[in-house]
Parts: C-alpha cells; structure tokens; sequence
C-alpha cells in the first residue's frame, strides 16, 4: 500500500481526552510512531494524552476496548508487525485490525489505525517518523482520530 494521497488534515483536537495504545515489539520503530502521534497531538491542541504500552500488537484491541469504553473521545493505535518465516504475521495483523475495526464499530469511539504491517525492517522505518523516514504513520494516525471525532459530531 502506497503512502502516496494521504490527506493534509488540519485538526482542532482541543478539549479531547485521547488515549493512544501503543505495543512494545520493535522498539526503535515504535518510539518513531509514538514520537509523531504525540507530536501530531500537542499541535492539534490536545492536551495531556494517555499513554498505555501493552506488549504486542495482538493486545492492541483489548486495550483500545477499555479506553474507548472509560471515555475517551478517540483511540490511538500503534504497532508493528513484521513479517517472518510463519504464518505468525497473519494472525496478529488479521487480530490487530478486526479487533480495532470492531471497537470502533461496537463503541462509536474512533479508534486512528496506526499499526504497521511491513515486510521487512526497511519497510517500517521508512513509516516510522524517524529522521529520514518519509512517512510519519503515527502522526497520521493521530491525526485521522481527531478528524473522525470532527466528523462525527457534524451527523
Ligand atoms: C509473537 C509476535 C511476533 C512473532 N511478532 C510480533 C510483531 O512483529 N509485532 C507485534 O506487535 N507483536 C508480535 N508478536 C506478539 C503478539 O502481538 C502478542 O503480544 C503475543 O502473541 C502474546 O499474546
């Protein structure tokens, strides 16, 4: 998947209570993805987010679940997931997102999708919002939670 047409979003998250949950597989990545959602946070004006490391992508949606039950107006979700010699990958990506996909469908809370699934550690550093990274998914996802709270209160 390209990262090519991603949205400029410009977001108001002021007066928000955000939550992200964030895995703790692949430790320099990971700290790139928190790093640039917490970025993207402060400058969308939300103030104080919660942090919660949970240990694998797998525990992502369970955590997700209990923020957005507690509430919080938007989840945050990041991890990383790469590929190795077992069908592993599948699993976990296939439980990370469903799961996810279903707390926000289940709770009305949207939940910002900010899990990698690469091929390789390339793949996921070149995402990570690292210096020369070109990609920066965990802003992104943090951005798109604030924009869907937007949205959501226009319906
Ligand atoms: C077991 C496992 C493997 C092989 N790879 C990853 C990974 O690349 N990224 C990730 O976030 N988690 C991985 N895990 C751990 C699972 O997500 C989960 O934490 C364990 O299976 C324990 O429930």
């Amino acid at each position: 998947m390209s990262g090519v047409g991603a949205p400029a979003l410009s977001v108001d998250g002021s007066g928000m209570r955000i939550v992200v949950v964030a895995a703790s597989w692949h430790t320099t990545v990971m700290e790139g993805l928190l790093g640039g959602a917490l970025r993207a946070l402060a400058a969308a004006g939300v103030a104080d987010p919660q942090v919660v490391r949970v240990p694998g992508s797998f525990e992502l949606p369970v955590a997700a679940m209990k923020a957005a039950s507690a509430g919080a107006d938007a989840v945050v979700a990041l991890g990383v997931v790469i590929r190795g010699g077992t069908p592993h990958f599948d699993y976990v990506c296939q439980a990370a997102t469903s799961g996810l996909t279903e707390v926000a469908l289940q709770t009305r809370v949207p939940v910002g999708f900010g899990v990698l699934t690469c091929d390789d550690e390339a793949q996921a550093l070149a995402r990570a919002g690292l210096p020369g990274s070109t990609e920066d998914k965990g802003a992104q996802a943090a951005e798109a939670a604030i924009a869907t709270v937007l949205a959501l209160r226009e319906l």
